[in-house]
Formats: structure tokens, C-alpha cells, sequence
């Protein structure tokens, strides 16, 4: 056979530099490639979303080689390692985020523009990836962020829903859902990796059996096998060569047991199963703080966790014969309870597959698993039925109880006959239906256990887990949220970010300790005008945006109020929704009253079980169509609900944001964070004294928070004493006149008794306290207008507000979790090859 001719030295080189290279040329010839060999298009042919995928696939080669990189220097360097378990990672769009962590952003522009496109033409095509419902998620993303700009060695593990959040319509006022096709198009982003497929079991009986050596053992004989297969998303470092990685685990139907009923001639049977086994990666579970107890929610939360375990072990097998230093190089972290089933998960693996004795499987596992928890609402904690666990996962159920066994010994040595603390701390629920405790299984077989504000912790030390903070002090540790000011500085506010770099550097990207420095820039009226500008610019574009989407006018002018969340009782949407009656009524009593003009901006999904909560959003929508049409209220407020909340409308969002409404019934939020993007943005807050409110207050000074409602200890005493809403109502002329109106059906005249549930709700119950924190919230919205009327002090507020929250970026978050938690350290990644790309 005539041998192929062997290519000139120069054009190897060529196709090196074209995949590596970072010059505009480069870029530009990457580009064009792309586009013709994997869209299969040329300039005539292709349409923008084409480029899009043609510009994706030049911004992921030049991470390939880096990633590459980073991989083998943690196997070769044998490093320890952050495993991220989370059922949850709401990442947001990936291509700029990307072109700034690797530093290509300007030449990718300029490359662009040379080929007469525009990129943020391109960038708004890409499907959001939804995979997560809010802050738990989001956080997830932010931390992998910071993990790689800091150089630590980690890996998030997850699902690959295919089916993430639904899309959220607004129709005729109401939430509608429609399924998240996000994959339609493809996903130029992760690499299947099918040689690295994992099998999950699941169900079947367990048996004892007596092995060679005489040892007493216990094997699962399972009914089903899945397989899991992992999709990697590469997740560079800001300015360094790290490039980490999410691995997604996909769930496919086994041949050997799915396909064992085709043989059988039972054809339809066989794939009958095999769309079982796809079902469990197939849709997020759209609840955030509430649990629902689904079989098919265990089972995604036991597969991704199985196979990451199983993925874990073999990585760590790669150097080393024995289990001895597992906990010294592996720090596996609980994103809440989710993927707390790994706890059992590891003991079996450990005992049974690798046979090793009970104690010293429980020491690595127990020195292996971390567990932060995200909530105090007594409805999210997961429970899951003894009956379903037994059926599902019948070894692990004996493993549990083994570990509950061992636990109430320790509890029983330390109090003895103290039953009631048994019954209160036991793994299991007993008293009428059996339930498995997950977030008792996740305390017990971890070293840590943390909250993510101080307040969180706290309560979590003196409520939810008082009996665990007696039993194991040391255990406990706060760590207070943060997020990544990458996304959500320099890249959702480029031009608040220029100004900023101008007067004290770009060290504040991953330093943003240096914020301090604007301090003294309140006192220089340049920089105060430019500031103020940049915000109005921001205002613009997003009334720009309400008139496209909505069609509602806004005036730029107004203050731009925003409250963007989940939509939750406790969050307290309607008590902002009552002040807006309120001013409203105002208004309708007396015209020509001098009142300060608002824009009230609501955006968030409610879980489509929860009916109140998609009450709350109709409320919403009739009062802005009466709001904003009634010629007496003259243009001076305005209420737009903006569809379809997500990682990319919060980055147009929190730029254009003046005030922040943070307003939670003290003790029910665990954190937020979405506080944390409005602040550094430059908004102010009002807020109450509530998760990480309290810290930013701390950090931004009391005179630049606007503080109103209960304590936490005053809401508890409260609802000791009994509390009844009435009292308010009764004495109040202004918060009985907004329920009047509300019940009269003035809202929604064509269906008079529609918010009959929430006037009941409100006047009966109050769980969350609405009435009660009502009048302080009212005169702290009046101090609000009064302040915003002196442009210049709210600028100086606004600029300190921003300068002030070093404190909250996800770097500090995770340098804490690295120190007190994970005890790992960064790991430099060199460039070993490729050597002319420095440029
Ligand atoms: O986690 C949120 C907290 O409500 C918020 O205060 C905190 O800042 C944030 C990050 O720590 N919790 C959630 O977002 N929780 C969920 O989304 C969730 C999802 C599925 C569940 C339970 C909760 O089964």
C-alpha cells in the first residue's frame, strides 16, 4: 500500500495554532472552520445561531488543552480533591462567561467584527441550562467559579435533566409551564464520555452468605440496572490555565437487564423499561424549599450519587491499592440532603464491594462527607417513607439502620434514659408511618456541618438541629454565602466594571476585598455623575426591554424597586404587594398627592403545585393592569412582572436595579444571595433583619440599609404568645382599606372572588406574619421615597453600598470552606505546551 504522504512540518504547526491560537487571526480562521466543517455552512448559507455554535466551538478548543492540562496534573500530582454533590447547577450561559475567565473577550470581539458580526448578537442565542431552582443552584455555580479561579482541584457532580426549570409564561395574568427543551439545538459545551459509564441498581432483596475466608457478608441481589453516563462541562478559572470539571450523569437503560425480556419475543416490554430507566434523568423537580416525597426523586438523587461515588473511586484507585488515605484525598460536600444517601452509599461500597470492616469504613466516611444545609422551613426537610426505601434501596436501608444503631449507643452513653432525645435524634421517624431522616443521616456520617449565614447557623444550632449541636459543637461552622463577582460584576455590568477598573485596577476581579478603595470616590462628584450615568444607561435598557416583552412604558426616571425570587409565602411578594395598594388607595383618595414615581419589578417561578404562590402572581399582573391604566395614578407608578426568571434575565436585572427587596419573615430565609448581586450592583436594600441581610447591613452601615419589621426573636414570641392577625387589621385604617379593596374584587372584576384565598389566608393565619411587620414596612418605604428625592446622598449610598461588599464574594465563601472544611489546597496548573498562545 503507497504510504500517505507526510505533511510539511508548517502545517502541523498550523492546525496546533489554529485550534490553540489566541490572536485575532487565529480566531478568525478557527471561526470560519468551524462553521464549515461542524455546522456545515458557509457565510451564505449560515444563519446567526450557526455562528453562535461555530464561535462555541472555537471558544471550547481553546479550553480543550488546558483542561486536558489540569486533569493530568491532579492525577499525576495525586492532589486532594473538592467533590461538589448537588442535584442542582443552574450555570447560566457559558460562552461569555468563558471568553472572560480564558481572557479572549476583546480579540473575540474585534475577530467578530472583523467578520461583520456582532457577539452579543450571538451570545443571547444560546439555551440557558435550567438546571436547578434557584439559590441552592445558583450557589452550586458560583462556587465552581470560584474553585477554579482560586486553582483548587474540584469537580461538581450532577444530573443532566433533560428537562430543565420549565419556562415560565405569563398568560392572561396567570403562570403557565411549558416544558424546557434546552438540549433542541445541542449543547457545543460537554463532551459525552461514554467509557466512563456507571451502573446503578436498584430494588430487589439482600441476602447473608459466608465467604472463602469464612467471613460472614451480605450481597444485594438487585432487579434493575441503570446506567449512568457522564457528560463533562469544562469550567475555566478567571485569568489562570484551571480548567475543573461539571460532570452531568445521563440515565440509560441497561442492555443486559432491560433488553432480557426482548429475548422473550416481548419487544414492546423491553422498551417499555428502557424508557423507565431514561426517565430518572429526564425533568428537574420544579419545588424549591418543599419536599414531595416522590419515588422518582430518590432515585435520581441514589443514581447521580451512586455513580459519582463509583466515579470518585475508580479516579482514586488510579494511584493508590488501599482505602487508607481516601478522606485525605477526596472532600465530598452534601448540597443540602439531596445526595445525602451517599452516606450509606460509601459504607456499602466500602463493606461490601471492597470489604472493609464496619469501623473503618464509617472513619473514612465520616472524615470523607461534609453537609451544609440551606433551610430552616420544617416542609423542605427531606423524609423519605421506610416502605419506599426498603423497596428501592433494601441494602442501604440495612445500612442505615446499622449507622442508627451505632448512633443511639452514643446518644444512650452520653444521656442515659433520655428517651425523648432518642426518639428526636434517631435516623428514623417512628409514630405512625416510618420515615428515613436525611438530614440526620447526612449530620451523623459527616465531619462538618454547616449553615450559609451567621443567622442561618445560629438558628440551625438552637432550633433544627439543637439535639446534633449538643451532641458534636465541634461539628458546627457558618458559612456565609457569596457570589461569583465574574458573572455578576464584570460580565452582566461591564460598564459599572470599567469605571470601577479605571479608579482602583482589575485586582478587585478576584480580589474584591479591594471595593474598599471607592470609598473615598463618594467625594469626587465626577465619579459620583458617572456612576449615577451608568445606572440611568442600565435603567434604559431595561425599560427598553419591559416595552418590548411587557409593553408597558416605564419611565426611567422612576425608581426602579425590584424584588426577583422564587415566588414563596415566606419571601413575602404580597407584603410588597400591599404597599403598592396602599400608595394606590393614596392616590385614588387624593389625586394631586406628591408622590415619589416608582417602577415595581417582579420576576419569579412559582412551583406548579403550589397554588397561593401562582395566586400571588395573578395578584400581581391584575394590580399592575389596574395600576398602570388608571388615569389618576398618572404615569407615577408603574408594576411590571417580567416572564421566565433565569440566570440570564437577573444579569439584565440587577445592573438596572435601584432598590433591593429583601423582605423575608425574619428567620425563614437561610441566606439569600440574590441580595448579595443587587448590593454589589449598586443597589440599596430594604430589608429585614433576616439570613445574610443582617451581614450585608453589617458590612454597608446601618444609615445605608433601609432596616424594617420583627426580629427573628420577636417573631418567635410572638407567635408564642398567639398571634392574630386581626389585631392589626383591626387598627390599622390603611392595611384594612388595601384587604378591602383586594376582597371587593376590584382587581379582577370579571372574577370577584378570585383572591378570596389570599384575603383568608391573610386575615385567618398570617403564617409568615405580613400584618404584623406591615405598618413598619410602609414607613420604611416613606424613608425610602424621602431619600431617593436627595439623587445625590442615594448616589453616595448607592456607591458605598457597592464598595462595601468585598466580604460577599464566593472566592472568600470557598477560601473558608477550603481552610476550615475541605483542608485542600490550590494546585498551579503550568502550560506545558503550546508555548506561543502567551501572547
Ligand atoms: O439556598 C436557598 C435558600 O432559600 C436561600 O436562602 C439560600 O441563599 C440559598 C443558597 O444557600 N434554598 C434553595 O434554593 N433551595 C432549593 O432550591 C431547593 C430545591 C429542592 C429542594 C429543596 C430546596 O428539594
Amino acid at each position: 500500500v503507497q504510504p500517505d504522504i507526510a505533511p510539511p512540518e508548517d502545517v502541523r504547526i498550523q492546525i496546533e495554532d489554529d485550534r490553540t491560537g489566541l490572536t485575532v487571526e487565529t480566531l478568525k480562521r478557527a471561526f470560519a472552520d468551524n462553521l464549515y466543517y461542524i455546522q456545515g455552512k458557509n457565510e451564505s448559507l449560515a444563519t446567526p445561531f450557526d455562528y453562535y455554535m461555530a464561535l462555541a466551538y472555537t471558544v471550547r478548543d481553546r479550553l480543550l488543552h488546558r483542561w486536558i492540562n489540569t486533569t493530568t496534573t491532579y492525577l499525576e500530582q495525586d492532589v486532594k480533591s473538592v467533590h461538589y454533590l448537588s442535584a442542582e447547577f443552574l450555570m447560566g450561559r457559558q460562552l461569555s462567561n468563558n471568553l472572560l475567565n480564558l481572557g479572549l473577550y476583546q480579540r473575540v470581539l474585534q475577530a467578530l467584527h472583523e467578520s461583520g458580526l456582532n457577539l452579543n448578537d450571538l451570545t443571547v442565542l444560546e439555551a440557558e441550562p435550567g438546571l436547578g431552582n434557584g439559590g441552592l443552584g445558583r450557589l452550586a455555580a458560583c462556587f465552581l467559579d470560584s474553585l477554579a479561579t482560586l486553582e483548587i482541584p474540584a469537580v461538581g457532580y450532577g444530573i443532566r435533566y433533560e428537562f430543565g426549570i420549565f419556562d415560565q409564561r405569563i398568560q392572561d395574568g396567570a403562570q403557565v409551564e411549558y416544558p424546557d427543551k434546552w438540549l433542541r439545538f445541542g449543547n457545543p459545551w460537554e463532551l459525552r464520555r461514554p467509557e466512563l459509564t456507571a451502573e446503578v441498581l436498584f430494588g430487589g432483596y439482600t441476602e447473608a452468605y459466608q465467604d472463602a475466608e469464612g467471613n460472614y457478608r451480605v450481597r444485594w441481589i438487585p432487579e434493575r440496572k441503570v446506567l449512568g453516563t457522564p457528560y463533562d462541562t469544562p469550567v475555566p478559572g478567571y485569568n489562570n490555565h484551571t480548567v475543573n470539571v461539571l460532570r452531568l450523569w445521563r440515565a440509560g437503560a441497561s442492555e443486559e437487564f432491560d433488553f432480557r425480556v426482548f429475548d422473550s419475543g416481548d419487544y414492546v416490554g423491553s422498551v417499555t423499561s428502557k424508557i423507565f430507566s431514561e426517565n430518572i434523568s429526564k425533568v428537574l423537580y420544579p419545588n424549591d424549599n418543599t419536599e414531595q416525597g416522590k419515588q422518582l426523586r430518590l432515585e435520581q438523587q441514589y443514581f447521580f450519587v451512586s455513580c459519582s461515588l463509583q466515579d470518585i473511586i475508580k479516579t482514586y484507585r488510579r494511584n493508590h491499592q488501599n482505602f487508607d488515605q481516601f478522606h485525605e484525598k477526596v472532600a465530598i460536600q452534601l448540597n443540602d440532603t439531596h445526595p445525602s444517601i451517599g452516606v450509606a452509599e460509601l459504607m456499602r461500597l466500602l463493606v461490601d464491594r471492597y470489604h472493609l470492616g464496619w469501623n473503618r469504613a464509617w472513619y473514612i466516611t465520616k472524615n470523607t462527607f461534609a453537609y451544609t444545609n440551606h433551610t430552616l422551613l420544617a416542609e423542605a426537610l427531606e423524609r423519605w417513607p421506610v416502605s419506599l426505601f426498603e423497596r428501592l434501596l433494601p441494602r442501604h436501608l440495612e445500612i442505615i439502620y446499622e449507622i442508627n444503631r451505632r448512633f443511639l449507643d452514643e446518644v444512650r452513653a452520653k444521656y442515659p434514659d433520655d428517651t425523648g432525645r432518642l426518639a428526636r435524634m434517631s435516623l428514623i421517624e417512628e409514630g405512625g408511618e416510618k420515615y428515613v431522616r436525611m438530614a440526620h443521616l447526612a449530620c451523623v456520617g459527616s465531619h462538618s456541618i454547616n449553615g450559609v449565614a451567621a443567622l442561618h447557623t445560629e438558628l440551625l444550632q438552637q432550633d433544627v438541629l439543637r439535639d446534633f449541636y449538643a451532641l458534636w459543637p465541634e461539628r458546627f461552622n457558618n458559612k456565609t454565602n457569596g457570589v461569583t463577582p465574574r458573572r455578576w460584576l464584570l460580565s452582566s455590568n461591564p460598564k459599572l466594571s470599567e469605571l470601577i477598573t479605571e479608579k482602583i485596577g482589575l485586582g478587585w476581579v478576584t480580589q474584591l476585598e479591594q471595593f474598599k478603595q471607592l470609598e473615598p470616590l463618594v467625594d469626587d462628584a465626577e465619579f459620583c455623575q458617572r456612576w449615577r450615568q451608568i445606572k440611568q444607561e442600565r435603567k434604559q435598557e431595561l425599560a427598553e426591554y419591559i416595552l418590548l416583552y411587557n409593553d408597558i412604558v416605564i419611565d426611567p426616571n422612576s425608581l426602579f424597586d425590584v424584588q426577583v425570587k422564587r415566588l414563596h409565602e415566606y419571601k413575602r411578594q404580597l407584603l410588597n404587594v400591599l404597599y403598592i395598594i396602599t400608595l394606590y388607595n393614596r392616590i385614588k383618595k387624593n389625586p394631586n398627592i406628591d408622590i415619589l414615581p416608582r417602577t415595581f419589578i417582579f420576576a419569579g417561578k412559582a412551583a406548579p403545585g403550589y397554588f397561593i404562590a401562582k395566586l400571588i402572581i395573578k395578584l400581581i399582573n391584575s394590580v399592575a393592569k389596574v395600576v398602570n391604566n388608571d388615569p389618576d395614578v398618572r404615569d407615577r407608578l408603574k408594576v411590571v412582572f417580567l416572564e421566565g426568571f433565569s440566570v440570564s434575565l437577573g444579569e439584565r436585572v440587577y445592573p438596572a436595579a435601584e432598590l433591593s427587596e429583601q423582605i423575608s419573615t425574619a428567620g425563614k430565609e437561610a441566606s439569600g444571595t440574590g441580595n448579595m448581586k443587587f448590593a454589589m450592583n449598586g443597589a440599596l436594600t430594604i430589608g429585614t433583619l433576616d439570613g445574610a441581610n443582617i451581614e450585608i447591613r453589617e458590612a454597608v452601615g446601618a444609615e445605608n440599609f433601609f432596616l424594617f419589621g420583627l426580629t427573628t426573636e420577636e417573631v418567635y414570641a410572638l407567635k408564642a404568645k398567639g398571634y392574630n392577625p386581626m389585631d392589626y387589621y383591626n387598627t390599622n385604617g390603611e392595611l384594612r382599606e388595601v384587604m378591602e379593596r383586594i376582597a371587593s374584587g376590584y382587581f379582577c372584576p370579571e372574577n370577584p372572588h378570585l383572591f378570596q384565598p389570599i384575603v383568608d389566608s391573610l386575615m385567618h393565619k398570617d403564617e409568615y406574619l405580613l400584618f404584623a411587620d406591615y405598618q413598619s414596612y410602609i414607613q420604611c418605604q416613606e424613608q425610602v421615597s424621602q431619600a431617593y428625592r436627595h439623587q445625590e446622598n442615594w448616589t453616595r449610598m448607592s456607591i458605598l453600598n457597592s464598595a462595601r461588599m468585598g466580604f460577599f464574594s464566593s472566592d472568600r465563601t470557598i477560601r473558608e470552606y477550603c481552610q476550615d472544611i475541605w483542608k485542600v489546597e490550590p494546585v498551579k496548573i503550568d502550560l506545558k505546551e503550546y508555548s506561543q498562545e502567551t501572547a
